[in-house]
């Protein structure tokens, strides 16, 4: 079955990485369109840390990165496979949809997504996906993020979108950590331990608070 720009429609109701026939009849189509979907999509990002990318970060433009770099560097601190990408759902809205219908195949288990003024990225991306995405809302010089945070935050029900705080990328990728760590135990010691540490701090911030004032 094809769309009306030609393009085979994916209607299986597989499991994540699972290739499954198509009920319609044409299991060879769908696969070869799945196969040439990957490889589109591949072309989009890149792989950071060892071992397949099991977060995908995408954003609207290269300049969010300065503040999309945090959920990475959270990330690869927890050891965690991510992969990077521009994946502009107004600028390049076919290779949007394109990475978000993949991501399960691709072994990807959460997406986190940031874009800044008018953020559809998220929301869009989570319309095509069942895994879980996080948004970050990317600040602009313009509205200091509000309009992203709006754009991002007030999905209709049924599309859910887990936002996090203006420019809350280290969050986002803390939480993207503590879905993942739901099914492996070494990573959710590694967060307890982050946890821990956290919290040690801030008692040596009352501490140094304290001696301030005494
Ligand atoms: C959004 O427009 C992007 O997510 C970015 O935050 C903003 C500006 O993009 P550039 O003009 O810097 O490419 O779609």
């Amino acid at each position: 079955m094809n769309d009306p720009t030609g393009r085979p429609i994916d209607d299986t109701d597989d499991l994540p990485g699972a290739v499954g026939g198509d009920p319609t009849g044409a299991p060879g189509d769908i696969v070869a369109a799945r196969g040439a979907q990957e490889e589109r999509v591949a072309g989009l990002v890149s792989a950071v840390g060892g071992g397949a990318p099991l977060v995908g970060i995408v954003m609207g433009s290269d300049s969010d990165w300065s503040v999309m770099s945090a959920a990475g560097d959270v990330l690869g601190g927890l050891g965690v496979p991510y992969e990077v990408g521009v994946v502009s759902a107004h600028r390049m809205p076919r290779d949007m949809l394109d990475y978000g219908e993949a991501a399960a195949r691709r072994g990807l288990r959460v997406l986190v997504a940031g874009a800044g003024g008018a953020a559809h990225l998220p929301g869009m991306l989570a319309s095509v996906t069942s895994i879980p995405v996080i948004g970050v809302p990317v600040p602009l010089p313009h509205l200091d993020g509000v309009d992203s945070l709006l754009s991002i935050v007030q999905m209709p029900a049924g599309v859910p979108v887990a936002t996090v705080s203006v420019g809350g990328a280290h969050n986002a990728g803390l939480l993207a950590a503590r879905i993942l760590a739901t099914y492996d135990q070494g990573l959710y010691g590694r967060l307890e331990a982050e946890r821990a540490a956290l919290g040690a701090k801030a008692r040596a911030k009352g501490h140094a608070l304290r001696g301030r004032l005494d």
